[in-house]
């Protein structure tokens, strides 16, 4: 496993840096890798800028042998379960709506312990298994219920509008088989499934340029691009309770409204702040966190709320941007500590579509606001 140093900062007006080295460790065949416990990372060669006079965070990158993005991840069965997009080169030219990320099917990763060997569970799910689907496997997430997993994605139907998919396992690590049909009403991408103290579980989704989010009002599709202007409030990402059969909404999608401190709406010209893509909640102390990528500002930004549907309110930059256009993340707490999961293009060298999953750890300060990280890795 290769390990690295980020740097916290210390509130959101520092922005202390950096460090970078790198060891990598041996690897077995099929992504078993081998545990570096975080003392005994070789710092031979490297330079840490510590500003803050804390001790730097280790980071893990969970494989050298598939590019990976867009981790979900969560804790079934004891262990560590990790649902990423499974990046490849497939030759399509870069463009502003993402047609270069024009992956295949997924992988799903575990681990018994951070740091330690980490599996991956092979083919998880082929597109040319999913029936309606056309191009494009995005951004997954997976839920338990009752002893079944449920993978969740977005992918393009063969009118290339995308629709989210939900596959059955009885294994967190799949294989998985896809239903017949998307979630009826589904629409855009990005799908998260969260489950609250109460049982219920809801999909948080959408994304918008690429995502097509804002092709679609009312749960309509219009077919062509309806930005709101810039003194307007931004699109927002979407809310929907699932059915007890989790294959499908119990009720037609919701906005999430986020708000600025004065409870006013974040603006669709508010590019550093708003709603982009890779919506992500989880709960501590009762409070509920909405985490998202501000896209094109390159952002893990988040805003919290008393209740799963908001409004959330913002509260600041959890991530700042890594190597690579897009940000994506997603928050999980495992043995006792949190840990955010994100991905960067530096084992591609800088490529956007070809990045690399990693973790470190995340930390709440006493009074609920989350220390802002800063996982920047340069060539
Ligand atoms: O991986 C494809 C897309 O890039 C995801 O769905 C977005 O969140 C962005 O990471």
């Amino acid at each position: 496993m290769k390990n690295t140093i980020l740097i916290r900062e210390n509130g959101p007006s520092g922005f202390f840096l950096l460090s970078i080295f790198s060891c990598l460790f041996v690897l077995t065949s099929s992504c078993k890798q081998q545990k570096k416990a975080p003392d005994e990372v070789d710092t031979t060669d490297s330079i840490v800028v510590d500003t803050t006079g804390k001790t730097p965070d280790v980071v893990y990158t969970l494989s050298s042998e598939l590019y990976t993005a867009d981790p979900s991840a969560h804790v079934f069965e004891g262990k560590l379960y990790v649902y990423p997009s499974h990046d490849f080169e497939s030759g399509i030219p870069e463009d502003d709506l993402g047609s270069h990320f024009n992956m295949e099917d997924y992988h799903v990763f575990s681990m018994d312990s951070v740091g330690g060997e980490v599996t991956d569970h092979g083919l998880a799910l082929h597109i040319d298994d999913v029936p309606w689907a056309g191009r494009q496997m995005w951004a997954p997430d997976a839920a338990e219920k009752g002893g079944e997993y449920f993978l969740y994605f977005p992918v393009k139907d063969k009118k290339d509008i995308f629709r989210i998919g939900v596959a059955k396992s009885t294994s967190p690590a799949g294989p998985f088989k896809a239903l017949d049909l998307p979630i009826g009403g589904s629409y855009s991408m990005d799908p998260a499934v969260f489950e609250d103290a109460d049982g219920k579980y809801y999909m948080y989704f959408g994304g918008i340029w690429g995502g097509q989010l804002q092709q679609w009002k009312d749960g309509e599709y219009l077919g062509e691009d309806l930005y709101p202007a810039d003194d307007e409030p931004a699109i927002a990402p979407k809310i929907a309770l699932m059915s007890d059969d989790m294959v499908s909404f119990a009720e037609a999608p919701k906005d999430i409204l986020i708000l600025d401190k004065n409870g006013d709406p974040i603006k669709a010209g508010d590019n550093d702040r708003r709603f982009f893509e890779a919506a992500w909640v989880h709960r501590y102390n009762g409070t509920y966190y909405l985490s998202y990528s501000t896209g094109d500002t390159h952002n893990i930004a988040y805003a919290i709320a008393d209740n799963p549907y908001g409004p959330f309110t913002y509260q600041g930059v959890i991530l700042d941007p890594v190597l690579g256009w897009t940000n994506h993340h997603s928050i999980v707490e495992y043995q006792g500590k949190w840990w955010l999961f994100f991905h960067d293009s530096s084992m591609s060298g800088g490529k956007t579509h070809l990045r690399s999953v990693k973790m470190t750890e995340l930390t709440h300060n006493p009074d609920g606001t989350i220390q802002r990280l800063n996982a920047f890795e340069g060539n």
